[in-house]
């Protein structure tokens, strides 16, 4: 159970007694519920979900193992905790500035609370079998998005409604929702490696990036590809070229116990090499799980050594500001022999 996994990691990381849980995605961790506002892991015996009204109803009837409070209206959920946990000092996952000072005031002080959100993340980025199971649907999903998308493309249309075409074709094929914001970007708006002006049209020439993920029971996906639309220009070809280069060669690095720097490196080398080395912006990739940005972090100063149950992207790209851009981005599982991609959507080298 992954309260005892918690317990287990936080005793070696000398941080023992109460938990109190906020990271949305955190409580869902724990709890397989996402509407709770907070969670306390005592140290012994059932732990408490703290919900308000909204939701009450609903956590009663879904969640299991765990008691579910109700947050009455007016009623602080600091000082709910703070009851429950009377003298005893309190761990918790995250909290946004404010709210830290009125949990410390209500349990007594800044002295009683400590932070520890790598213990949650430590936990998170070793994926179960049951984990990789919905994550492997969700890039089944997505496959199914890109596919859409991909049949869309022409010139004349919107980005947009190639867009509106892509999560319609995921939510056809089973998906929870978008684990984020749809990214379309035709012609120069590929420069902008998150660039969503929806309303541009796509015209004879351009390349145009499509970035979605789905979601299955809380468990997304995450995938890129880069289209031409017509005949590719010889500057259009090399870019292209080398953004799968590095794609493929960071694939080769990916294999337990490797520093996700040197992933990283791996790749950023290979499109400096062809020339583009300043247009390769961010990091090389991340970790997928409850959330579509988690751990391990693949980037130059990442301090993360890839383990087996890792599901990480692998997504080079270059952007040149007034030309285009083009991004090739898979979800990978880290298995004990190397790297498994989850996401499947053919990469069509113009
Ligand atoms: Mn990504």
């Amino acid at each position: 159970m992954r309260i005892e996994k918690l317990r287990k990691i936080a005793v070696k990381d000398n941080k023992q007694g109460n938990f109190a849980v906020f990271n949305p995605a955190n409580i869902v961790y724990f709890t397989n519920f996402s509407g709770a506002t907070a969670l306390l892991i005592p140290e012994q015996g059932e732990g408490i979900l703290f919900v308000s009204g909204t939701n009450y109803q609903q956590a009663k009837a879904e969640v299991k193992g765990f008691n579910v409070e109700l947050i009455k209206r007016g009623e602080s959920v600091m000082q709910k905790i703070a009851q429950v946990i009377s003298d005893g000092r309190l761990t918790i996952d995250t909290l946004p500035i404010e709210t830290w000072r009125s949990l410390a005031k209500a349990v007594g002080g800044e002295e009683k609370l400590e932070p520890a959100f790598g213990l949650f993340r430590k936990l998170r980025e070793v994926k179960e079998p049951g984990e990789i199971a919905l994550i492997r649907q969700a890039c089944k999903i997505a496959d199914s998005g890109i596919k859409a998308a991909a049949e869309t493309i022409r010139p004349g249309i919107t980005q947009r409604e190639i867009a509106a075409e892509a999560e319609y074709a995921m939510r056809k094929s089973g998906s929870d929702g978008v684990a984020f914001e749809t990214i379309v970007s035709a012609g120069v708006c590929c420069a902008f490696p998150h660039g969503t002006s929806m309303n541009r049209t796509v015209e004879e020439g351009d390349f145009v990036t499509v970035d979605l993920g789905a979601i299955q029971q809380f468990y997304r996906s995450d995938i890129t590809r880069t289209f031409i639309v017509g005949k590719p220009t010889d500057k259009q070809k090399n870019v292209y070229q080398a953004v799968q280069s590095a794609h493929q060669r960071a694939l080769e690095k990916i294999v337990p116990n490797v520093l996700a720097s040197k992933v990283d490196w791996a790749a950023w080398r290979t499109i400096d090499k062809a020339g583009y080395g300043d247009f390769f912006v961010h990091n090389l990739g991340h970790g997928v799980g409850l959330e579509v940005h988690e751990w391990p972090v693949l980037g130059p100063d990442s301090k993360d050594v890839l383990q087996a149950g890792n599901v990480v992207t692998n997504e080079p790209g270059i952007y040149i500001p007034k030309f285009g851009g083009v991004r090739i981005e898979d979800t990978i599982l880290i298995t004990d022999r190397g790297a498994e991609k989850l996401t499947n959507a053919p990469i069509l080298t113009p």
